[in-house]
């Protein structure tokens, strides 16, 4: 594969140890790693001991501060290309039809700290950072649409009402505690995010299978001026998928890096994941058609209001060579632009502008984290900002002020040399200076009815069970009530069956402190709401959404042990191999494993480090390896798990005694369960693996595990 121009930037700074002797930092090589310099073979150390010191005092500072938010990331290089003309719309050099653009790409959880579990139930962050040639452009976006709040000022609240509570620091990386509902009950605009963050996108199946969304609206400028108001989208081709609520909790246990991991091989091996770029464009003049407001970050534009236009390809193709250097140090910032793409007055985004830098100087160590490999522009960056913490361009020459005539007015204007700077769009703004809320951002329910009433029924019944499970941890009966009346607001449903987990019943009106808190925003609330456009929208339901018919990369495990048949796991493992999924041999040991027909294949995962949960599909090979398994309580639990989790299960003829030990008996195998004596045993696995997950199951509550 071609370098990019940012992967031979990086590519610069990237140090090799091989063939070299160590040395100091000064490079001075060291004969000694081992011992430090002491008076005697039993005698104290020395001070002198320069090499130790050089060595202690840099481990010392390895640390820097994790973000405030976000911390838990993984990240990606990858390329953007722009395929579709939109050059009347925006004179953004990089959406230039058939401009291929470097980008690196970092996945993240928000309330975690770094080393906390992948599989949260929390928002995902996408963020991209787009080496354009004219500078670079960072779309820092989630995996969800909308926003807890509307306005910046309150965002140190959300995030220190979600984070582990000061006193014990508990709960870690979740939000099913006290503090985040008692705000968010007591914030209504908060509504519509929490059923997306209740909703199975908050535990996504893999980072390569989510969304992501700018989130807020956005500007679009082209040269002559003139702004058309965009929101960003971006779409994955391998479709959007989740795990299950108690998937997601033991996987946090079986492989804390669940997502990482699975971001790092499918790169490593080749199966690079795309997302295609999508716009929603709306006229300057349509600012004020629609029900809602657009710079209001609670509500976004349903697809079938303004259709989203595909407008070119991500693809991730390669993997950090050093986290620390690129992943960690990496600083996204929705505050800087280039020519083409500018700032709405969302008041949250507006919000944004000012933080980013703020925390990247803090945490980056200063002012230079520009020069980091990673954050480099790949045009270069030529200004009179000069020393600070870890500076590391060398500036020729004794001018460093503008204008100067003794270093010929250089570096100088963009415009004098025809060269196009940034401008902003030249929105007329008018007003008096006043601290307070838009009356047109105070809906807060019907966009979060919308998202319910839009969802398949056993998503529904995924959200009603995640808002019970985190509201029953709530230990505040009060926290509880407020709530429960939030979402008698949105849908009494939903209200009454989280109550009756709850023990509750859903009161009809607003808890008095949530309306003494919305009236400080927006004095008449609550408003009459306006009448929405739609009732419900397809796209906002996973269970409709692009990529079904699709299992690549998936990952079937094949169950076995010593004796097991080759030609039965060949006759699977070619199948699926075709449409793209994984065959991974499972086995009582790993190492080899005896075929029935005599040979072996080294197997690296065995039933004592391996979990159901980590897996997509399941299948049983015929062979002698059955009279092993039948006496594996650890197959059974495969197998029963996989069922319960409403994952698909085959079995080769030979294998489908072991039914009778699981819990799969006779009126229990349905569609899922593919028996190689009835079904089509290869292509009716793949199709059912087609759907997903066989969701029905859910309905029978005895499936133990
Ligand atoms: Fe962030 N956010 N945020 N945020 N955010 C940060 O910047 C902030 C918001 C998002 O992978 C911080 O470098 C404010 C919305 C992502 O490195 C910080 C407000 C959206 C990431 C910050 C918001 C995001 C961050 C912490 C309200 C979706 C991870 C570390 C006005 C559109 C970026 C850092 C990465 C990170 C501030 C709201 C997404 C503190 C003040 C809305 C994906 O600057």
């Amino acid at each position: 594969m071609a370098k990019n121009k940012k992967t031979q930037q990086i590519d610069n700074h990237v140090i090799d140890n091989t063939n070299k002797g160590m040395t100091t930092n000064d490079g001075v090589f060291i004969t000694d790693n081992n011992n430090t310099l002491k008076a005697g073979e039993r005698g104290p150390s020395l001070l002198e001991d320069f090499i130790y010191l050089d060595k202690l005092a840099h481990f010392d500072r390895e640390r820097i501060p994790e973000r405030v938010v976000h911390a838990r990331g993984s990240g990606a290089h990858g390329v953007f290309e722009s395929t579709v003309d939109i050059s009347s719309i925006t004179r953004a050099q990089f959406l230039k039809k058939g401009t291929q653009t470097p980008v690196f790409v970092r996945f993240s959880t928000v309330a975690g700290f770094k080393g906390s579990t992948d599989l949260a139930r929390d928002v995902r962050g996408f963020s991209v950072k787009f080496y354009t040639e004219e500078g670079n452009y960072d779309l820092v976006g989630n995996n969800i649409p909308v926003f807890f709040i509307q306005d910046a000022m309150q965002f140190p609240d959300v995030v220190h009402a979600v984070k582990p509570e000061p006193n014990n620091e508990m709960p870690q990386a979740g939000s099913a505690h006290d503090t985040f509902w008692d705000f968010i009950s007591l914030m209504p605009e908060a509504a519509h995010m929490t059923m997306w963050t209740m909703s199975d996108r908050a535990i996504p199946r893999s980072l390569r299978m989510m969304e992501g969304f700018g989130v807020h609206t956005f500007k679009f400028v082209n040269t002559e001026g003139k702004g058309t108001f965009v929101k960003f989208h971006w779409k994955p081709k391998l479709g959007v998928h989740q795990v299950a609520w108690q998937e997601a909790q033991k996987i946090s246990g079986y492989d804390s890096d669940f997502h990482r991991r699975d971001l790092w091989e499918a790169i490593d091996g080749g199966d690079f994941p795309q997302w295609d770029l999508g716009i929603q464009l709306i006229p300057e003049e349509d600012e004020f058609k629609f029900s809602f407001d657009i710079l209001d970050p609670t509500k976004l534009i349903p697809e079938e209001l303004v259709p989203v236009q595909i407008i070119g390809t991500m693809t991730l193709n390669r993997n950090p060579e050093n986290f620390f250097a690129e992943t960690e140090q990496v600083a996204f910032d929705p505050g800087r632009l280039v020519p083409g793409i500018d700032f709405s007055n969302d008041p949250l985004l507006q919000g944004r502008i000012f933080s980013y830098a703020d925390t990247q100087n803090y945490r980056l160590g200063g002012p230079n984290f520009h020069e980091l490999p990673i954050n480099r522009p790949v045009n270069g960056k030529y200004n009179n900002q000069k020393d600070g913490f870890g500076r590391q361009e060398i500036l020729k020459g004794n001018v460093s002020y503008f204008p100067n005539s003794l270093g010929n007015g250089c570096p100088y204007h963009a415009m004098l040399k025809g060269e196009k700077g940034f401008e902003s769009h030249a929105e007329k703004v008018d007003g008096k200076k006043i601290r307070n809320r838009s009356q047109s951002f105070a809906d807060h329910f019907t966009q979060a009815r919308l998202f319910f009433n839009s969802q398949s029924d056993s998503e529904k019944n995924h959200l009603i069970s995640a808002l019970s499970f985190e509201l029953s941890k709530v230990k505040s009966e009060d926290v509880r009530r407020r709530e429960l009346a939030i979402l008698n607001q949105i849908d009494s449903t939903l209200a009454k069956k989280v109550g009756d987990h709850l023990g509750l019943k859903p009161s009809t009106n607003l808890d008095d402190l949530t309306l003494q808190f919305a009236r400080q925003n927006h004095p008449e609330y609550p408003i009459k709401a306006p009448k929405p456009e739609i009732e419900k929208s397809a796209a906002l339901s996973m269970e409709v959404k692009l990529g079904e018919g699709n299992i690549r990369t998936r990952k079937v495990a094949f169950l076995i042990a010593d004796g097991v048949s080759k030609s039965s796991i060949d006759k699977m493992k070619n199948g699926l191999e075709e449409e793209g999924a994984k065959a991974v041999l499972i086995a009582t040991k790993v190492g080899p494993v005896k075929f029935k027909e005599g040979g072996e294949a080294l197997v690296q995962f065995s039933y004592l480090t391996e979990a159901s949960v980590c897996y997509d599909a399941f299948y049983t090979p015929e062979g002698d390896s059955i009279s092993i398994l039948k006496n594996e309580p650890d197959y059974y639990q495969f197998i029963n798990e996989g069922y319960r989790h409403c994952k698909a299960l085959a079995f080769a003829k030979g294998a489908e005694e072991l039914l009778q030990n699981t819990y799969i008996k006779d009126d229990k195998v349905d569609k899922g369960v593919i028996l190689e004596s009835k079904n089509n045993l290869v292509e009716d696995f793949i199709q059912v693996m087609k759907g997903h997950r066989i969701w029905e199951r859910e309905q029978d509550r005895k499936i133990p595990v």
